[in-house]
């Protein structure tokens, strides 16, 4: 492959030796955290991970040990859209459960 999406170097395309402005990006990434508070039951945030985070049963346990632990801990990172769907849907299926477990997200 010689034309790279991400280097657009002298003379990349307009046959002139020119020192062309990258015109892409790549997409920001996104971490969606989960967070700590003293009544949502571990069970309820364990089947969260596992259902909207695609973990297994232990990675789930794990993750949410530590946020038990330590205050806050990383679902995954993804592209905006699907970061701020993840941690919408999170939300909400706790609002369901009159749960007051709280998700979030924030720039890499
Ligand atoms: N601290 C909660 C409890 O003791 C469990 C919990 C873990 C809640 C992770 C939220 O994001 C969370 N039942």
């Amino acid at each position: 492959m010689t034309d790279h999406p991400h280097d657009d170097g002298p003379g990349t395309s307009d046959g002139l030796l020119t020192k062309a402005k990258p015109k892409t990006k790549r997409p920001s990434m996104y971490k969606v955290l989960l967070l700590n508070d003293d009544y949502t039951p571990m069970e309820f945030v364990v089947m969260v991970l596992e259902q909207f985070f695609g973990k297994s049963r232990d990675e789930a346990t794990n993750i949410m040990l530590e946020v038990h632990h330590k205050g806050v801990g990383i679902c995954g990172v993804y592209s905006f859209d699907v970061a701020e769907t993840k941690a919408m849907q999170v939300v909400e299926q706790a609002r369901q459960n009159q749960h007051p477990l709280q998700c979030t997200i924030e720039k890499e």
